[in-house]
């Protein structure tokens, strides 16, 4: 029996969540009118104990190396600051903003295939929930730790269910993490840079292909085409899973040579507005996979380079969360407040950019895209890529 149902508690709705108003959960692509979003918290904010997938991803020169446990209260207490405050922004803009039930994420954890030590945090909803259309898919997460992320959710996802006769609630098959769910040869202590990036080009990745494994973050909406990274937490049996479930749309697998880690598309992969994407530098979509966005006059841009050098401490995302920006509307997009090339790039490009704090947040999951998940935007699922 996995320990955490010991001591799950009765679940209460958060406060932050109203009862009352009509819910509609809907949303197609990563730009059209934001109207209802989840924004996470960093209750019991962790740092995962040493698991297969986690140490492929915590970079070598990384001071995360070697240490797990709980986060500090301050550091705890400085990033719901800024999530709370992201979420008052929003709120002034007219989004609904719906707030999660953290579990203990200091509690270990066992299935009958694996044991960790503790868990992770409930900050990125955008890795745990895939919403598409009038459906949120719980993913089925790669990391030991992050296995029972969704309860986190589960109340709002409960409460959408009663309120909007329309929301499909999915989980897709839970995994069962195995060792066979991972290259033993990513177990080694250092890895050099070199090697991995050898290793990432030719898509030999930490999962395996055992068992079906995506985490939301690797998809990327476009209306009737979804984009999918293929990379250490979403495999190709994942990819398929998400094919197979979405009959009607087109599922595009593509991989970024060049990202040593590469894990979630959001900072790699982002789409701007109808017609731009900006692409990391480091991590180039390669040409053939190129082809299909080009035949359909989607610019692809290079993203400015990030204003950091470093991310912050005992944080496992890299400095590009700069590009992990969060679009309100064609028209405006929410850039880290930090981030001044960025910024000024969007800017450059006709936006409206809002600058959010963000940063001293990042060492719990990531940034801006990360932090939220769609439950609303308007519009409906559009053919963005009419030449095929
Ligand atoms: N969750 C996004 C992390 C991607 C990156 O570290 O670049």
């Amino acid at each position: 029996m996995a320990l955490q149902s010991l001591h799950d508690g009765p679940v209460t709705m958060n406060t932050a969540t109203p009862m009352t108003r009509a819910i509609k959960v809907s949303s197609w692509n990563e730009w059209d009118p934001l109207r209802h979003v989840i924004v996470g918290k960093a209750d019991h904010g962790q740092i995962p104990a040493p698991e297969p997938a986690l140490n492929a991803k915590v970079p070598e020169e990384s001071d995360m190396r070697g240490r797990w446990g709980r986060r500090s209260k301050d550091s705890i207490a400085r990033a719901n600051e800024l999530l709370d405050e992201f979420s008052a922004l929003l709120r002034r803009r007219g989004i609904r903003v719906d707030r999660p039930d953290p579990i203990d994420h200091n509690l270990a954890i066992a299935t009958p295939d694996f044991t960790v030590a503790n868990q992770f945090t409930c900050m990125a909803p955008r890795d745990v929930l895939l919403t598409i259309g009038n459906e949120i898919i719980e993913a089925t997460m790669s990391y030991r730790c992050r296995w029972f992320e969704y309860l986190s959710y589960r109340p709002l996802l409960e409460h959408y269910f009663e309120a909007d006769r329309g929301f499909r609630h999915v989980a897709a098959p839970k995994p069962r993490l195995t060792d066979r769910s991972y290259r033993p040869d990513y177990f080694a202590d250092r890895i050099d840079e070199p090697t991995r990036l050898e290793w990432t080009a030719r898509k030999h990745f930490v999962t395996t292909e055992q068992e079906i494994l995506f985490d939301a973050a690797d998809v990327t909406r476009f209306g009737r085409d979804l984009v999918v990274q293929h990379g250490f937490t979403t495999n190709a049996k994942g990819i398929d899973w998400l094919r197979r479930h979405f009959p009607s749309h087109r599922v595009h697998a593509v991989n970024f040579p060049g990202d040593p880690y590469p894990i979630h598309i959001d900072c790699t992969f982002v789409p701007i507005r109808p017609g731009l994407i900006l692409n990391n530098p480091l991590r180039r979509l390669p040409d053939e996979q190129r082809a299909f966005f080009a035949r359909n006059d989607w610019l692809i841009l290079e993203a400015a380079p990030p204003a950091h050098n470093e991310p912050p401490p005992l944080c496992y995302s890299s400095v590009w969360l700069s590009m992990n920006v969060l679009v309100l509307d064609p028209k405006t997009v929410c850039v880290e407040a930090s981030e001044v090339r960025q910024a000024e790039q969007l800017d450059r490009l006709g936006l409206e950019v809002v600058p959010v704090e963000l940063r001293d947040a990042y060492p719990f999951g990531g940034g801006l895209h990360c932090c939220t998940a769609d439950v609303w935007r308007e519009g409906t699922c559009e053919d963005y890529f009419p030449r095929g």
